[in-house]
């Protein structure tokens, strides 16, 4: 028996350009679509354009295009950002393809055939310019509340479905499933309104008079439907024309039974009342089952303040994917924000991301132990020196079983949507394995000559990495399968199976690690001001601003004590390509994270001399590049003209401890 997964975002407006509210439910969607896929489940992944109605003509109007050709542009704009951010929806749908056109109109005329739908004279108040209707409530001083112009009093017929018969059955559904709306303070919210007002009928129809560009009502020809009723339907109709084939049969009727009704609706908070509402009640009346769950998700600011175009600050995801890359930018808004809540994007909270998270903790992590896998293995996945549980390293266990333990937690975390906890569900094991690092020294071992024990180290650290990928793939899909290629799996992450590839020991003794380029090279945040290693050869001529008097006059000791003196003990050492002087240093400060100090001590000293020697380090001096490096700190040393001496202690002292 295969299970279905079927999953939709909201259809979008073509009146405008995607922005990051689009982006960001259209990748959670993704996020879960690939993951299921991953469990080998059925999964029909939709999105697509809402192309009709009010908005869309006002837009192509001012555009001096008719409203289909307008979005026939527009629509690209959505499908390319797709292609962009590895959106793997299985089909796009727009609501002016024919055959939805045609799924509106039979619904339209089986809800008026049973009765559901009236026709009614309705009278309100009516704002031409923002054309629509308000109530005697809601106009102030005879204008509209919205653009303060005056408003008119109209009179006029029009269709209404009678949602107000379905509203004790709706309250009743919600009520039994406590999935059905989500996260529980949305589902809270529609209970109480729906339990506190009456359900009033709802409008679907507008006379072509005044609106044209809509579908037809297949019972009179002098109206046009709704707009929400027709995009709502969207989720309905795309089961029959663009879904896969159900599986055990090519039959295109059998399709609509084996993909409806949705599992999930991804939608923003703002539409969330059509959608349990509206589209329920629809549902409800034409005999078809509900969808599993309507989950709303909040809205991003940016900088702390509404996204406008007027101000100008409307995030674009085309940009920050084009600076920094599609993945992180997937990362970010998952990881940022528990899916349901608000969230703020800034470049600083972005920067600091990337930097701590994707570029230090995952980033370093493989390049770290490809560089080792790389020196004192030849390049091969070494051996893991182990055979059963039981002859086991405690350490190797507590990280092999993390590793174990993950797909039950992203199981748990992505069934309720927590994309966030999923993601930090897998940044323990990250964290894990880059202690495991620092608790093995595997460069200590290598001095040692323990190379049986150096190659558990690394086959479980690459063992690690390959869980790791496999576990990010639904956020990360390029990252993860870049990581697998570094470690020499020849398998695309897209066509496997967790269940497969979740066993601990897939990775392939001797296989020839390729690696790459860093995965995610830091963002400078002071790009503008680099050191003069960065600078164009012009600038680098200047003479240097001369240093302040040292040495001459006193200082205080407050001033001593605003030098962070710290114990940092060396973890790993290499040249830095093309400089005879410069060593990339990694240095062990008593934090998680090692420090990279980049030093010029390289024609006093052999990386390998290095590693091991306690040092000290000035570990609150501002981050600086030196031939494009980031360095978090200098270390002390005397220099005797040309021979540097490395300032180091005479009794073992703790990584960390205050130099003072
Ligand atoms: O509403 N942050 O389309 P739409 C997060 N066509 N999400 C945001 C946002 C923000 N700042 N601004 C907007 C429609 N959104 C209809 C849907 S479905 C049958 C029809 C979200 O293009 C908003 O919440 O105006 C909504 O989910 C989505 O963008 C599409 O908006």
């Amino acid at each position: 028996m295969h299970k279905k997964f079927y999953i939709t975002t909201p259809i979008y407006y073509v009146n405008d350009v995607p922005h990051i509210g689009h982006a960001y439910t259209t990748i959670a969607a993704d996020v879960l679509a690939r993951y299921h896929r991953l469990l080998g489940h059925d999964v029909f992944f939709l999105t697509g354009t809402d192309e009709h109605g009010q908005k869309v003509e006002k837009a192509a109007l001012e555009r001096g295009l008719t409203p289909k050709a307008h979005a026939d542009l527009l629509t690209v704009n959505f499908q390319k950002l797709w292609k962009k951010l590895e959106i793997t929806n299985d089909a796009f749908i727009r609501t002016t393809d024919r055959e939805h056109i045609s799924v509106v109109q039979e619904l339209l005329q089986k809800l008026y055939d049973k009765g559901e739908i009236e026709r009614r004279t309705y009278e309100g108040w009516y704002c031409t310019p923002d054309e629509r209707f308000w109530t005697e409530k809601e106009i102030v001083d005879n204008k509209c509340p919205d653009c303060g112009r005056p408003v008119e009093r109209i009179t006029e017929d029009n269709y209404f479905f009678l949602m107000s018969r379905y509203q004790d059955r709706l309250i009743r559904h919600i009520e039994d499933h406590p999935g059905y709306i989500r996260p529980e303070s949305r589902r809270n919210e529609v209970l109480g309104f729906l339990k506190s007002q009456k359900l009033g009928d709802l409008c679907i129809s507008r006379p072509k008079a005044r609106l044209s560009w809509g579908i037809e009502l297949p019972f009179d020809r002098d109206f046009v439907t709704y707009v929400w009723f027709d995009a709502l339907v969207n989720y309905l109709s795309a089961t029959r024309y663009l879904s896969p084939a159900a599986k055990g049969s090519s039959e295109p009727s059998k399709r609509e039974a084996f993909w409806w009704p949705a599992d999930h609706h991804l939608v923003g908070k703002d539409i969330l009342t059509t959608h349990s509402v509206y589209w329920s009640t629809m549902l409800m009346a034409l005999g078809l089952p509900l969808p599993g769950n309507i989950f709303a998700h909040g809205w991003w600011t940016r900088d702390g303040k509404k996204m406008s175009k007027s101000i100008g600050n409307v995030i674009d995801p085309n940009e920050v994917a084009d600076a920094h890359g599609v993945d992180s930018f997937r990362y970010f808004v998952l990881r940022e924000v528990p899916f349901g809540l608000d969230g703020d994007f800034s470049i600083e909270t972005f920067t600091t991301r990337f930097n701590t998270e994707l570029a230090n903790d995952l980033g370093n992590l493989l390049s770290r132990v490809l560089t080792m896998i790389g020196k004192y293995f030849d390049g091969r996945i070494p051996p893991p020196h182990l055979v059963t549980d039981e002859n086991a390293h405690p350490i190797d266990l507590k990280l092999r079983m993390k590793a174990s333990a993950i797909p039950s937690a992203i199981a748990e975390e992505l069934g309720s949507l927590s994309f966030s906890k999923y993601l930090q569900e897998v940044w323990t094991l990250v964290s894990l394995a880059n202690r495991y690092v620092e608790e093995n020294a595997p460069w200590t071992l290598a001095k040692n000559k323990d190379l049986d024990r150096l190659g558990a180290v690394l086959y479980t650290l690459s063992e690690s990495l390959r869980l790791i990928a496999l576990y990010l793939y639904p956020v990360m899909p390029s990252t993860s399968q870049k990581i697998w290629d570094a470690l020499g799996i020849d398998k695309k992450i897209a066509a496997c199976r967790m269940d497969t590839e979740q066993p601990w020991g897939k990775l392939a003794i001797g296989a020839v690690i390729q690696p790459g380029a860093q995965l995610f090279p830091r963002i400078d945040k002071q790009k503008n001001r680099e050191t003069k290693m960065d600078m164009p050869a012009e600038e680098k001529k200047q003479p240097a601003p001369q240093p302040a008097m040292t040495g001459h006059e006193p200082i205080g000791i407050e001033d001593f004590m605003k030098v962070d003196l710290r114990v940092g003990k060396i973890i790993s050492a290499e040249r830095v390509e093309k400089s005879e002087k410069l060593v990339k240093l990694k240095v062990d400060i008593g934090t998680e994270i090692p420090r990279q100090v980049v030093a010029g001590i390289g024609k006093s000293y052999t990386p390998e001399e290095l590693i091991g020697k306690s040092i000290v380090i000035v570990a609150n001096l501002k981050p600086a590049k030196l031939m494009g490096i980031e360095s978090q700190g200098m270390l002390l040393a005397a220099s005797n003209g040309d021979l540097l001496a490395v300032a180091t202690f005479d009794r073992e002292t703790k990584p960390g401890s205050r130099v003072k």
